[in-house]
């Protein structure tokens, strides 16, 4: 072939050479064509673009670029074939968030259908009647159907008495999430020794006219919701609970954790209601909460949410407490040292008994004492009812999307309720210096 070459070359040099030229010319336009045709899928994004695409993404996802070079197309670029990561996928339920870039707290993702794999160490807590369990199924058949189906919270329930095989079954058939049934045992549902029977007794007459005045069995659950729930065996294993009561309603779709919602932002008591407290129960809990700060002021928090509950002009109690029926809070809260202090030295005063202390403003007071206002939430998009007062969210989409309330009719609109005045509290607010020494002697 070269000798062939050589010999037209010799023949005829100039055509030869054209027929070179015209090979070579031939043969780089194949190529080169080639070469483009294999580039025209898509056309590389600017580095730049492919980062805003990343940002754009909901938290979680993880977009791998294609390692295409930073070039500036001349049009605008094509669809990027971009790999696109699920793994470690996130669904992103922070309905603050949502609130903040969307201005309605309606997921970024569509609501999960399946048991999500994160959970914390939570329960419901329930105290019961056996005689209650048909309010106490309708109950639960909401708190599922709004929630729990996708989270399968277990539910620990609670009685001074055994708790009968029927409402075993009904509740256990009521949810596919674990049922325990706890006995309360007797020194926990009782009179303590300090105690007089007989003087407690004269109270119950004494206040015969005051809702629940003349009951012995409300004065035990008053003071078991206060001060022992919590230490039950069964409560051992959790961290957080929700308190639920037979005959409650849920009327809105919950449809992120709210556990994990207290849990990631170190929240220690969540609430939906808040209403005051009838004076004639607590004649003497604020006098006794003032001696106790007084006695134990190392543990008191600074700043606190003490200023929510007193009235500025007399340093009294102004009678605000969460509406305990509903609580989402920390266990370890319930267990510290200084819950624990202040739950001793009420019982020792004996006002669970000789007046009618009720488990609402103690935990209240507690946590007017020893938590910030940013350790306490209001879930205000928890669709709630509790005979005879209800949290409706007014958000209209989320009132529209996902409950089944009259928004008008929220008991926070209201001035029974003390939401408002909590919402704007100050942060920073520390009232026991004033309460202790301004208004300290009575
Ligand atoms: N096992 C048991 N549970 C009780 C007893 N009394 C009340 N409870 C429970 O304690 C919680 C509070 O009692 P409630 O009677 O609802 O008290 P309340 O919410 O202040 O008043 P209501 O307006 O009647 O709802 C509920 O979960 C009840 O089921 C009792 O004697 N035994
Ligand atoms: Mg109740």
């Amino acid at each position: 072939m070269i000798k062939a070459a050589q010999q037209a070359f010799a023949r005829r040099p100039y055509r030869t050479i054209f027929i070179i030229v015209l090979v070579v010319i031939v043969l780089h336009l194949l190529f080169g064509f080639q070469d483009l045709t294999q580039n025209h899928g898509p056309t590389p994004p600017p580095l730049t673009a492919q980062h805003a695409g990343h940002h754009a993404q909901p938290e979680g996802f993880r977009v791998a670029h294609n390692g295409f070079p930073a070039q500036q197309p001349a049009e605008a670029p094509a669809p990027v074939a971009v790999k696109v990561d699920y793994s470690d996928m996130k669904i992103n339920l922070d309905p603050v968030r949502q609130m903040e870039t969307s201005g309605f707290a309606i997921p970024a993702v569509e609501p999960i259908e399946v048991a999500p794999t994160k959970r914390a160490k939570a329960c419901f807590v329930i105290l019961v009647r056996n005689s209650d369990i048909h309010d106490l199924r309708a109950t639960m058949r909401e708190l599922e159907d709004r929630f729990n189906h996708k989270f399968n919270y277990p539910y620990v329930f609670l009685n001074n008495e055994p708790f009968s095989d029927e409402f075993k079954d009904l509740t256990s058939t009521a949810t596919s999430a674990n049922t325990s049934y706890g006995l309360i045992p007797r020194e926990h549902w009782g009179y303590p020794s300090w105690i007089s029977e007989q003087k407690a007794a004269d109270a119950r007459v004494e206040m015969k006219d005051v809702i629940y005045g003349s009951s012995e069995s409300y004065r035990h659950m008053c003071r078991y919701e206060s001060g022992f729930f919590f230490r039950h065996p069964l409560m051992e294993q959790y961290d957080y609970y929700w308190r639920v009561e037979p005959g409650v309603k849920f009327m809105c779709d919950i449809d992120y954790d709210p556990f994990l919602y207290m849990q990631e932002r170190q929240l220690k008591y969540g609430f939906t209601i808040s209403i005051h407290e009838l004076v004639k129960t607590i004649p003497t809990l604020w006098k006794t909460t003032k001696q106790f700060m007084r006695e134990n002021s190392q543990l008191v928090a600074h700043p606190n949410t003490l200023e929510w509950v007193t009235d500025p002009r007399t340093g009294d109690y102004n009678l605000c407490h969460f509406w305990s029926n509903f609580e989402i809070a920390s266990l370890g809260f319930l267990r510290s040292e200084q819950y624990l202090s202040y739950f001793d030295y009420l019982d020792k005063a004996g006002g669970f008994f000789y007046e009618r202390w009720g488990d609402a403003p103690v935990h209240s007071l507690a946590v007017a004492m020893f938590l910030r206002k940013d350790e306490v939430h209001w879930f205000d998009d928890i669709g709630y009812f509790h005979n005879p007062m209800n949290n409706c969210p007014t958000d209209p989409q989320i009132n529209r999307n996902k409950c089944h309330c009259d928004p008008t009719k929220s008991i926070h609109h209201s001035s029974y309720s003390c939401t408002k005045e909590f919402m704007a509290l100050d942060p920073m607010s520390d009232y026991s210096d004033r309460i202790l020494n301004e208004h300290g002697s009575s």
